[in-house]
């Protein structure tokens, strides 16, 4: 393994980024999540036990793997707390071995409450988000009126901060939106009570990252999303509201771009997608026998967070080399290939028909993608079971072209696949 890598999706979450970091963390000493929030949900399998993390770094389930939560992350203080806990009522540790950055926003009631009325507002067009205030903790962010880590220390400065901005969105919510008005007082109690037990696991993140490099430490910086939800580069605005790219790896856990050497990109075999927004290789995910139908239904396609159906389709490889570029991928790890087994014969989308021209890159923003028609290419299926080949001898002969196909289309190579949900259930090449 290079010392640092960076772990992004490049698709549109759900890759399967949880289960690789923490293989990975065999050879790592530190996780880092450097943006996103409570809406990502990561689910592991070791030991045949199932971990679903949300804002817990995948690498607490390995002993003594220190974790890191950076300033770019969007932190729910009271969600943080309860998955610490739960995590330790079934045996791990957590809380000694995890370190959250003064620098992150806060999440509280009233960004879910706008989130939620946003979207009923929208009715048809609406992005289909997770509900949990993702977009409004980062219009607070940018618009320079959220509430940090830090402030919750300080009561009298947290409840002024908290006055202020509590009334800006009762405005918007009781005037724009017809929604109830949210209290202070309850969300003051709760913070205060919560800031006691995280004030013990507050550290300089950036500063300990920068001495965890220096002492030798690898270090995995862990995507939450998939590049096709970042805020600037994805199917805007069916996005989420942080940057997902690999170069977000830096800004958001406060170190130099100079101290990640490797970027791994993370693309399931297949594609998925959950929410609104366009998806030109989307399947029929209802019928029965159906390619679509198997991936959804084989592949358990269901949202960690939120239990909504992902939406299911062919590997799009004309946005995967968009993801690619904008990433730096220096190797692709292919995940979910057994999902795969035993259909006839699968599609590669190599590029769309977008106004009677051929694009061989996914287009910048929903409205263009939206527009454009899948050129597929086709490829013979394999019969034979991949699920838990743990070689890449282990591999029918056609699920071996498939991977070199996708390798020869984005121009990087493929060093590890993924065929099953078990950590041990992993191929690496060479
Ligand atoms: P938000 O809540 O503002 O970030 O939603 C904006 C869009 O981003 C999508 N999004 C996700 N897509 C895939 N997985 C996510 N995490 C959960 C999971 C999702 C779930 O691991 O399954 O449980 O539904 C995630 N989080 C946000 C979202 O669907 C919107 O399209
Ligand atoms: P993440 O958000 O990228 O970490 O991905 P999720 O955990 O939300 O979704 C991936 C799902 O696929 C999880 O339920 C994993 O347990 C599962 N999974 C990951 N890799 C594989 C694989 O290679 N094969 C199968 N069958 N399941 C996998
Ligand atoms: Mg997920």
């Amino acid at each position: 393994m290079a010392k640092n890598v960076v772990v992004v999706g490049l698709q549109w979450g759900d890759e399967g980024k949880g289960k690789v970091v923490d293989w990975l963390t065999e050879h790592a000493q530190g996780v880092v999540r450097f943006h996103g929030g409570h809406n990502a949900g990561h689910t592991l399998v070791v030991d045949g036990v199932d971990y679903k993390l949300n804002l817990v770094p995948s690498g607490i389930v390995r002993k003594g793997v220190q974790c890191y939560i950076g300033n770019g992350v969007v932190l729910e203080p009271h969600h943080l707390l309860a998955e610490c806990k739960a995590l330790e009522a079934r045996g791990l540790e957590v809380r000694s071995r995890l370190k959250v950055s003064p620098g992150c926003p806060l999440i509280f009631s009233y960004h879910s409450a706008l989130d939620i009325a946003r979207e009923a507002a929208k009715g048809a067009g609406k992005i289909g988000t997770t509900a949990k205030g993702i977009g409004p903790i980062h219009e607070d962010k940018v618009a320079r009126r959220s509430l940090h880590v830090y402030d919750l220390f300080h009561p009298q400065r947290f409840g002024e901060k908290l006055k202020e901005v509590l009334d800006y969105h009762n405005f918007v919510l009781t005037q724009r939106f017809g929604a109830s008005a949210i209290s202070y007082q309850a969300i003051y109690d709760q913070a205060m009570a919560d800031a006691e037990e995280l004030h013990p696991l507050v550290a300089d993140v950036s500063a300990a990252l920068y001495q965890a490099n220096k002492a030798g430490h690898n270090l995995l910086f862990e995507g939450a999303h998939g590049t096709m939800l970042d805020i600037d580069h994805g199917t805007y605005p069916f996005v989420t509201s942080s940057n997902c790219v690999a170069g977000q790896a830096a800004a958001g856990s406060g170190i130099g771009p100079g101290m990640l050497h490797h970027v791994l990109g993370i693309a399931k075999a297949y594609c998925t997608r959950v929410g609104g927004g366009p998806f030109p290789s989307e399947l029929d995910i209802a019928t029965a026998d159906t390619p679509g139908y198997q991936m959804s239904t084989k592949g358990r396609e269901f949202g960690t967070v939120t239990g909504r159906k992902r939406r299911c389709g062919w590997l799009d490889v004309a946005a995967l080399k968009r993801a690619v570029q904008l990433n730096g991928v220096s190797s692709l790890c292919i995940t979910k290939l057994d999902i795969l087994d035993g259909l006839p014969e699968l599609k590669l989308c190599t590029g769309y028909k977008l106004d009677g021209k051929t694009v061989e890159l996914l287009p910048l923003g929903a409205d263009d993608v939206a527009r454009c028609e899948p050129i597929y290419e086709a490829l013979p299926g394999w019969k034979e079971n991949t699920f838990g080949a743990r070689s890449p001898e282990a591999l029918p002969a056609n699920a071996r072209a498939y991977l070199q196909r996708i390798e020869q289309l984005c121009e990087v190579p493929i060093n590890t696949v993924s065929t099953g949900p078990a950590r041990e259930e992993m191929i690496l090449k060479q």
